[in-house]
């Protein structure tokens, strides 16, 4: 009898979907779908999301893949989908592989809005609120120039290919050298997988075949806190510069006892909570817009006291 009702409450979940599905959704209800459980860029834009969305009489939920990836990703979509929430709020892992379960949420009548990364194909979400990606990575090329003296070789570590906001930043970097930067030379873009630990090689590996390394971009989180830990493997710290995208717990104790020179820092709280404002707008039929911009910050050891409210929570 207890194998009989395990096996029906498993047909009765699997059938959970369809039940819900000629339901009618919940349109008071958001779901946040992070790029990675457990990251302070995320639990900030979380934080931001959630204030937001009670002030606004929606609840919210949120649910992470365990790792920045499409293919564990699209299971929380399609999980997602079945529950029937009125708005996803989404940042896709990847600009092309997470279009097709993002479309199956629209088709299924649920208002998608991107947050920080986003997808190639435009025409499926609502809205999109990022920081400005090529300007934040042009940012980083100019803040590295002044750092070494505007000469040297750099390299520049990414994350995954496919990421919609780190190509964006490596790809402005690149640009702001070649147009203005003559006496910098870039060694190419490297990937981590969005391991901290693949950066530290990647470093590790870069200082053996260019000993006369002068700095690098690494342009997330995961980069920068492996560059980091890498530099201070090599005994390399101060001699090789480092502009770090964002502003972990982390990352500002490297910037304050003088491991890395910079950080952009971005505002995830405020993407989530303009991205919960851009949800509640499409669910009350009020206008949306397309595509929000928010502010994003060069901070340095010298003015990182002022700059506080920049850096990322790992609780709300
Ligand atoms: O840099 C952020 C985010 O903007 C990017 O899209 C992915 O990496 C982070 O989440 C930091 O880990």
């Amino acid at each position: 009898v207890a194998a009989v009702a395990v096996a029906v409450a498993g047909l009765l979940a699997g059938c959970g979907g369809s039940v819900t599905n000629s339901g009618k959704a919940d349109t008071k209800k958001l779901v946040l779908i992070p790029g990675v459980a457990n990251e302070p860029f995320y639990i900030s834009m979380q934080c931001g999301a959630q204030d937001e969305a009670k002030k606004l009489g929606y609840t919210l939920d949120t649910q992470a893949p365990a790792q920045f990836d499409a293919s564990l990703q699209t299971p929380i979509v399609t999980g997602v989908i079945a529950n029937k929430p009125g708005a996803i709020l989404i940042a896709p892992t990847h600009a092309q592989a997470m279009a097709s379960p993002i479309k199956q949420a629209k088709d299924a009548g649920i208002k998608v809005i991107e947050v920080d990364t986003a997808l190639q194909d435009t025409s499926i979400a609502l809205s999109s609120i990022a920081s400005d990606n090529v300007k934040g990575g042009q940012l980083a090329a100019q803040t590295l120039a002044k750092l070494v003296g505007d000469k040297g070789s750099v390299l520049v570590i990414n994350t995954k290919a496919g990421t919609s906001t780190t190509d964006q930043r490596a790809q402005g970097f690149e640009d702001e050298l070649k147009a203005s930067h003559p006496g910098m030379t870039s060694l190419g873009v490297q990937y981590n997988n969005n391991e901290a630990a693949q950066a530290a090689s990647i470093v590790t590996a870069t200082l053996a075949a260019h000993p006369d390394l002068a700095g690098i971009f690494a342009t997330n989180l995961s980069s920068a806190e492996g560059a980091a830990t890498g530099l201070r493997n090599a005994g390399k710290l101060g001699q090789v510069k480092v502009v770090g995208f964002d502003a972990s717990p982390k990352q500002v104790q490297d910037l304050s006892d003088g491991t890395v020179q910079a950080l952009i820092a971005q505002n995830p709280g405020d993407i989530g909570k303009q991205g919960v404002d851009q949800a509640a707008a499409a669910l009350e039929g009020k206008p949306v817009t397309r595509n929000i911009q928010t502010d994003m910050i060069a901070i340095t050891h010298d003015n990182m006291s002022a700059n506080d409210q920049y850096f990322y929570k790992s609780k709300c």
